[in-house]
């Protein structure tokens, strides 16, 4: 029987998405054929049972691994239409997007290549679905404070394309501080800060993001409600919150949908938005997103749609653009 037509998804903006982790497997064996790489599975139902995670470390051995298949300028590209395609499908009509370019330029691919490539798919997406993007370049902490610096100087020439940095990989033991430097020159150049904090790490990484780091937004900050001065803080201020709930729930940061902080965070008057991280690997795109936390904490309409609108108001558009949205 012919199932009854879904509902629209809510107009949204997305805030934490990492390009890399958007690589569908039926992608990533695609691009292993066209660039002569072998991937160490044998088909994509394979690939996909290697999804299941202890923790963050164990998901990001494979996300690193993976990238291998990514080389060209046209891989890029390829990479970020696809994503494209699917958040229009999910009502993302604004889109900041992470990537990792140390990951790439590690296995000997120039930065200008991962650049100009996401760059392509970015405008064409514009052209094509109306999506407004952004891009903000992360860094990997569990590389060393030197490498942020002179990736940072390597993407110098490309900084038009950049609107803000970011901090991201294995959080416990390294905090915030060890990139001041970093940060402090990417404020210099006039670009946004974001940081990855209290996902995995301490409520005091959340604390130096702001007052080490200066950044503008918090990505998952979830581990902040074990700390109600840290809260307050982030009320006060209403510093946005990226939180990814289906993400928490497959690396272990909580055990169950049901038990997720964020009816509490929405309670306590924090600025939160839901978000994918990862889909590929967490089973779910923006609007899953949504949807599962609809069903698991019981959330109505009203406050999904002040999540839509929250996504909005914590975006990088200009005043003008947010108020188009909202
Ligand atoms: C990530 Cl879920 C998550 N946490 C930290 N770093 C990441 N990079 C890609 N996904
Ligand atoms: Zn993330």
């Amino acid at each position: 029987s012919p199932s009854a037509p879904s509902p629209a998804p809510l107009p949204k903006a997305e805030l934490h998405l990492h390009i890399e982790g958007t690589l569908e497997p039926g992608l990533a064996f695609a691009l292993a054929r066209r660039n002569g790489i072998e991937l160490p599975y044998a088909d994509e139902d394979a690939l996909r049972r290697a999804y299941s995670f202890a923790d963050l470390q164990s998901f990001l051995n494979l996300y690193y691994a993976l990238m291998a298949v990514l080389r060209t300028e046209d891989d890029f590209a390829d990479l970020a239409h696809a994503y494209l395609a699917r958040a229009q499908e999910q009502g993302v009509r604004h889109a900041e997007i992470f990537f990792d370019p140390q990951a790439h330029t590690a296995r000997g691919v120039p930065i200008g290549t991962v650049i100009d490539g996401l760059a392509r798919a970015l405008d064409a997406a514009e052209e094509t679905y109306g999506i407004s993007t952004r891009l903000i370049m992360c860094f990997l902490r569990d590389e060393s404070a030197e490498s942020a610096l002179a990736t940072f100087e390597a993407a110098r020439p490309h900084l038009h394309r950049i609107t803000a940095v970011g901090l991201d990989s294995a959080e416990v033991g390294h905090p915030p501080s060890k990139f001041r430097e970093v940060f402090a020159r990417a404020r210099e150049a006039g670009l946004k800060c974001v940081a990855h904090a209290g996902e995995e790490g301490p409520p005091a990484y959340v604390w130096e993001a702001l007052d080490v780091l200066g950044v503008d937004r918090i990505d998952h900050g979830v581990r902040s409600m074990e700390d109600p001065r840290l809260v307050a803080r982030l009320v006060a201020d209403q510093v946005p919150l990226t939180v990814c709930p289906l993400s928490n729930v497959r690396l272990r940061v909580i055990d169950d949908l049901a038990d997720h902080p964020l009816p509490a965070m929405l309670d306590a008057g924090l600025l939160v938005t839901v978000n994918s991280d990862d889909p590929s690997y967490f089973g779910g795109y923006v609007d899953d997103n949504f949807r599962a936390v609809r069903d698991a904490l019981g959330l109505d309409q009203e406050t999904l749609r002040t999540l839509a609108r929250n996504s909005f108001r914590a975006s990088f558009l200009d005043e003008a653009a947010r108020d188009r949205h909202l």
